[in-house]
């Protein structure tokens, strides 16, 4: 992956890369981009210190932070040591991150989240902390720099681990190799037609793949360049793509409804490619906006674990409901007697970290000694000209404007209430988040059945906000099966 970038950066390293959101003349910055020449500086400079302060290829990193060059200068520098990044969401609570870095066991995290660095040293006393800026950190001079090799992490390294619920279970590491950044990359760079000439904006955070293994990965591949918005905020986005000449825009459907209510949406328009993704994108939406802004919005398929996997045509027919056909390189097949979605490509992960067993148990394979099948976990149907739909999900998951939220997890928060003697949360249908979290709660004999506000309260210190439910429903008895499991199917939507 690094090679691909440092190739394409190398090359006219005056062209502008990255804008930060800070010198954005919309906020009141100077408008400086940082260009190609230095960024690669700046990420040498950056890796060195890193190496000097005693990081070694195969070590962990928990990188996180709001959208800035620093960010990306930091994620980067990382990889062209070889060290594995685990980019973590800025609104995980204790719980949260107490799980990732028992689970990865980080020698070091580079963050800019407000009360981390005493969060994290409290977690792992002897984890090296720092920010984005790498305050604290030696500085090297040229001779020993001279001694610091960079970019030389083979293809099968461990570059990023992605923490994603999988199909169950609590929050698993999806270790993506270079070589799978880079598929991942490419594939996309092929299929949108992505050149030096484009310029995105992305307001999509940089700890998830869409923003970081599509948006800044794909940019840094291309050779274009990039607008980075700290956050999603309408007036900037629509502001940026005509202030900016972008060409590119990629959102969760979340954003596109919000974009669509807006009375600047026609800015969408200018641009050449606009690309949603993370969650389904409704037929009813995908209409809207054509009819309002003529753009015709490709949506796509992809997942931590393989980066993306399936795309709406450039040229051709971008189908509202549908996902589309395979990426170059990635193989797509529906199990025929459950209609999962299997996929296999250079751009499938290697494994899940430290879990060998739930690797095993995410794979299928054939008898033609082809590389295994991945198990997606999505619920696919496909048309008789190939485009593919997700019809559903195998997995317990909700996704709530983009961020995956495992019931589960949410459940075993909401029981510790005290007048709360069973609860189920499950995802219902949303125009604005797409799915809505709700609780399902059954009170203790003699108790009131706690308010919506009252729960998120009680939870807001256990989990990221973005978990907590938006509504709460009292019941009876929560369904459950034979074996007392949860069948979140039945529970019914409040009116
Ligand atoms: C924020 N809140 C949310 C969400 N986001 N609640 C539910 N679902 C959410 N997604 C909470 C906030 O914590 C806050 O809670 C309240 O909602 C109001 O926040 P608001 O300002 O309206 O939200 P926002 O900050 O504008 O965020 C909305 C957002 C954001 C911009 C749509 O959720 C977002 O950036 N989503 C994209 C996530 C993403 O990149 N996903 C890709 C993963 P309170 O008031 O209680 O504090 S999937 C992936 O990477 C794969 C590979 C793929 O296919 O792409
Ligand atoms: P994550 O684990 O955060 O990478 O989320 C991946 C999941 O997001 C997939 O397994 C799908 O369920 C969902 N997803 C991603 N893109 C789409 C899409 N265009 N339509 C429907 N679901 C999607």
């Amino acid at each position: 992956m690094i090679g691909a970038w440092t190739e394409t950066l190398t090359a006219e390293p005056d062209r502008p890369l990255l804008l930060d959101p800070g010198a954005d003349p919309n906020r009141g910055g100077s408008g400086a981009w940082t260009t190609r020449g230095d960024f690669l500086r700046r990420t040498e400079v950056a890796a060195k210190r890193l190496r000097a302060a005693g990081l070694r290829p195969g070590d962990r990193v928990v990188v996180s932070g709001p959208s800035s060059v620093d960010l990306a200068v930091s994620h980067v520098s990382c990889l062209r040591l070889g060290l594995v990044v685990v980019p973590a969401n800025g609104a995980y609570r204790e719980a949260e991150l107490a799980h990732l870095m028992a689970d990865c066991t980080p020698r070091a995290a580079i963050v800019d989240q407000d009360g981390w660095t005493d969060l994290l040293s409290a977690l792992s006393p002897n984890l090296l902390i720092t920010t984005t800026d790498l305050a604290g950190l030696p500085e090297v001079g040229a001779a020993d720099g001279e001694r610091i090799v960079l970019d030389v992490a083979p293809p099968e390294a461990p570059a990023i681990i992605g923490y994603t619920s999988g199909t169950t279970g609590r929050p698993k590491g999806a270790v993506l190799t270079q070589a799978n950044l880079l598929a991942g990359a490419e594939a996309v760079r092929v299929a949108w037609r992505w050149t030096a000439a484009d310029r995105l904006i992305l307001c999509l955070p940089l700890f998830h793949m869409h923003g970081l293994g599509v948006g800044l990965h794909g940019t840094l591949l291309a050779g274009g360049s990039v607008v980075l918005q700290d956050g999603f905020d309408p007036d900037l986005v629509l502001s940026a793509m005509v202030d900016h000449d972008a060409t590119l825009f990629f959102g969760v459907p979340t954003m596109y409804h919000r974009l669509s209510g807006h009375g600047g949406v026609p800015a969408l328009g200018r641009l050449r490619l606009c690309v949603a993704g993370s969650a389904p994108l409704s037929a009813e939406l995908h209409r809207r906006l054509a009819d309002t802004t003529g753009v015709s919005v490709l949506e796509r398929y992809g997942m931590t674990e393989t980066v993306m996997l399936v795309s709406n045509p450039y040229d051709g027919e971008r189908r509202p409901g549908s996902v589309g056909i395979p990426l170059p390189g990635v193989e797509a097949r529906l199990d025929p007697d459950s209609g999962e979605i299997q996929v296999r490509g250079p751009n499938v992960f290697a494994g899940y970290w430290g879990r060998p067993e739930a690797t095993a148990e995410s794979f299928v394979s054939d008898q033609d000694d082809g590389p295994a099948w991945f198990r997606t976990g999505d619920l696919g149907a496909v048309d008789a000209d190939g485009y593919l739909s997700i019809i559903g999900r195998a997995k317990e998951l909700i996704i709530s404007g983009g961020f995956n939220v495992y019931p589960r997890e949410v459940d075993d928060v909401l029981i510790k209430h005290p007048a709360v003697a069973e609860v189920a949360v499950a995802g219902v249908r949303s125009e604005e988040w797409g799915e809505e979290v709700v609780a399902w709660l059954v009170p203790v004999a003699g108790h009131e059945c706690p308010s919506v506000e009252e729960l998120r309260e009680f939870a807001r210190g256990h989990l990221a906000a973005y978990k907590l439910p938006r509504r709460a429903v009292a019941v009876d008895a929560i369904p459950r099966n034979a074996l007392g499991k949860v069948v979140r199917h039945e529970l019914l939507p409040p009116d």
